[in-house]
């Protein structure tokens, strides 16, 4: 484990020459044979080399015969790199099988600092990010948040800027957190930016880039073949898109349109003030009422016209309709009732599992890129994607919500065609669920506070050509008290028995401030938890705890340090959550300052139907309502989102009829409080 370790400091200041200091206190030296260096870097190394001081501990590096890797140079250093662009995409796929083939960890150091030397950074950063994380001999290495090593895409470029300006003149132990502002991206004006909040939430992008890694399109089988993986994709953005509609109803704003018009004007603009410090580009903003565009871009193989993707959407609503697809070998494959979302969530993402991608095309990644491209689609001003071209910085874009609200909707077609729960399926005989209550700290039952809090991330490691020493920037973000969860229940089976304890939320009101219709309300509903729970005969008492969320990872792991990270097996273990989760401090939504009714469901499904054989051990298992458990199967058989992922059986038109005895809905109130607070030491 501990060479293992030297491979993580290839991920620090990704732009410098591999050989400068690294790690903790920067006391680490990559002994790179001269010949793995790039032309530049060739001619630094003496001057450089010779200036280090004595105590330095070198980490060596063997000189193996690295295997060719011109292929990947087509994508130049300092250019953008897109998981949504296809060239770049089959790069990064190839890039993974190599780090993967290569046979030792030495070896692969070596493999390595030869990429990281000629490589485009982002390209070789995410290639081997993901290699690490499948590599049987790498798989359970910290590697470090992204945030460390590519700040520009999470932190405004001033405060970028004054980073620089800081460590260049202000001793470590003067430093004081530059502050971000609350928000610096738009004015009142625009009424969409009463959502900064959440689209600009740094634990909110970084859980999309991660899921992103830990569910890749492209490259080896064992990478990308996960189970249910295209399940997942449809189920975690429609998730995303439920909270997104959430906070939009608390800010006085009507749930998002989806993107359907594609020759009409889009009316939401988005300057996203972020720099990218590889390219030295800025993410493009874009104008109010711009239009899409053919793309015709030689220079990432850019070529899809907006027709094509009006047919490919066409295509696979007609497969929808028929109840069928047509795989590469022309045989129809039934859409059936749990794998059918499964198939169509990989066609409509267009990864590699997709069953026809020369019938069902490229839908949702061409869409990221039209949209992404919108300012420069022919490449006439050599101009690089927008935020809507990087899982990094998408959901900063307003564009992200009503694209993916689209995406969402054909997804949404096809279960709106499968089979009704019946009410014996949805309810667990002998099973009742009697009381339902939260708690928080000094308040009423039933009341959820949400607030400001700042908290301070280090973005020492992502500050390139800078001295040493932490550098913290303070953002402010949405928080809520701590709180648990007090259920009931009563099991007059005469016997033990398990099950699942599915918890969701969803604002009580329409826009309108009227009482939903079953069907609108369903796809309102935000998973807070999923966990399972033995029940003794007769009444029953859980108690269950908000930070033992299955949807999120601990506030730490968002705002984690990388200079703090632990090194002993069992910490680290404890610490790589693969990153991947909804954050902490984003589980409630904001409501508002008079309160926002809300309706908080509980249900109790019968285990026998809901059981995988899968152990949980520590390893990636806190979020895994929406990233799965690393390497093995989803722990939830039944389909992502049950019980509100179909249309209700016949004659229930309200969440009320919809109740078997195993469920039950309080009210709940989520109260707001517009003051920021700081981060109380732990
Ligand atoms: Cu996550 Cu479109 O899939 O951004």
């Amino acid at each position: 484990m501990d060479n293992a370790k030297n491979l993580l400091l290839l991920f620090e200041r990704p732009q410098e020459p591999v050989f400068l200091p690294k790690g903790d206190k920067k006391k680490k030296v990559i002994n790179a044979p001269t010949e793995f260096l790039n032309e530049k870097h060739k001619t630094y190394i003496t001057t450089v080399v010779s200036r280090l001081g004595e105590s330095n501990e070198t980490v060596p590096v063997p000189k193996i015969s690295i295997p060719p890797m011109d292929e990947f140079l087509v994508l130049k250093r300092d250019e953008a790199f897109s998981l949504f662009i296809d060239k770049h995409r089959a790069l990064a796929g190839k890039l993974i099988n190599l780090f993967l083939s290569v046979k030792t960890v030495g070896h692969l150091m070596a493999v390595g600092v030869y990429a990281r030397e000629h490589l485009n950074p982002q390209l070789f950063s995410y290639a081997f990010a993901v290699a690490l994380r499948h590599r049987p001999d790498t798989k359970d290495l910290p590697i470090p948040s992204v945030v460390h090593s590519f700040p520009d895409k999470f932190v405004e470029n001033r405060v970028i800027g004054r980073a620089r300006e800081e460590v260049t003149i202000v001793p470590e132990e003067n430093r004081t957190p530059i502050e971000i502002p609350k928000d610096f991206t738009a004015s009142d004006l625009d009424e969409e930016h009463r959502l900064h909040y959440f689209r600009e939430d740094i634990g909110v992008n970084l859980h999309h880039w991660y899921w992103h890694q830990v569910y890749p399109g492209r490259g080896p089988r064992q990478v990308i073949d996960k189970d249910r993986r295209g399940e997942l994709f449809f189920y975690m953005h429609q998730q995303i898109i439920a909270r997104y509609n959430c906070e939009r109803l608390a800010n006085s704003l009507k749930r998002v349109a989806r993107l359907t018009e594609w020759s009409q004007p889009i009316k939401e603009a988005y300057f996203p003030k972020l720099d990218r410090l590889i390219s030295k580009r800025s993410y493009a903003g874009r104008v109010a009422n711009a239009k899409l565009q053919n793309l015709a871009r030689t220079v990432d193989d850019s070529f899809v016209d907006v027709q094509q993707l009006e047919h490919w959407r066409d295509t696979i609503l007609d497969a929808i309709n028929k109840g069928v697809v047509v795989d590469r070998n022309n045989r129809e494959v039934p859409l059936d009732e749990f794998g059918g979302i499964d198939i169509l969530g990989n066609i409509i993402e267009a990864t590699e599992l997709s069953i026809n991608p020369q019938l069902y095309g490229n839908l949702h990644n061409q869409g990221h890129n039209m949209i992404s491209l919108i300012h420069d689609p022919d490449h006439r001003h050599l101009e690089e994607p927008g935020v809507m071209g990087d899982v990094a910085t998408a959901m900063r874009d307003p564009i992200f919500y009503r694209w993916h609200a689209f995406i969402d909707s054909i997804l949404q077609k096809f279960k709106a065609t499968l089979p009704r729960y019946t009410e014996a399926q949805l309810n667990y005989p002998g099973i009742e669920v009697t009381g339902v209550e939260i708690s928080t700290e000094n308040a009423p039952a039933n009341t959820l506070n949400t607030f400001w809090q700042k908290s301070d991330v280090n973005i020492a490691n992502g500050l390139d050509f800078q001295k040493t020493g932490d550098i913290f920037v303070r953002v402010t973000h949405l928080q809520h008290q701590l709180f648990t969860y007090q259920i009931t229940v009563d099991n007059a089976s005469g016997r033990a028995r398990s099950g699942t304890c599915r918890i969701f939320l969803a604002p009580k009101q329409d826009e309108r401030g009227n009482p939903w219709q079953f069907q609108e309300q369903r796809t309102m509903f935000m998973e807070l938890d999923k966990f399972k729970v033995d029940l003794t005969p007769g009444s029953n008492r859980i108690t269950r705890m908000s930070t033992q969320s299955s949807v999120t990872i601990p506030f730490e792991r968002t705002y984690r340090d990388v200079a703090k990270r632990p090194t002993d097996d069992a910490g680290i273990a404890e610490w790589n959550f693969c990153g991947c989760g909804w954050p902490q401090n984003m589980l409630v939504p904001r409501g508002k300052q008079e309160g926002m009714p809300m309706e908080l469901f509980v249900m109790i499904s019968n285990y026998d139907d809901d059981r995988v054989d899968v152990e949980f051990n520590g390893r990636c298992d806190d979020a895994y309502s929406f990233c799965g458990l690393k390497d093995r199967l989803y722990p939830d058989r039944r389909s992502m989102g049950y019980p509100f992922d179909r249309q209700a059986r016949d004659g229930v038109k309200t969440l009320q009829e919809f109740l078997t005895p195993n469920m039950r809905v309080t009210n709940v109130n989520v109260k707001f409080t517009n003051r920021v607070f700081m981060r109380q030491p732990k």
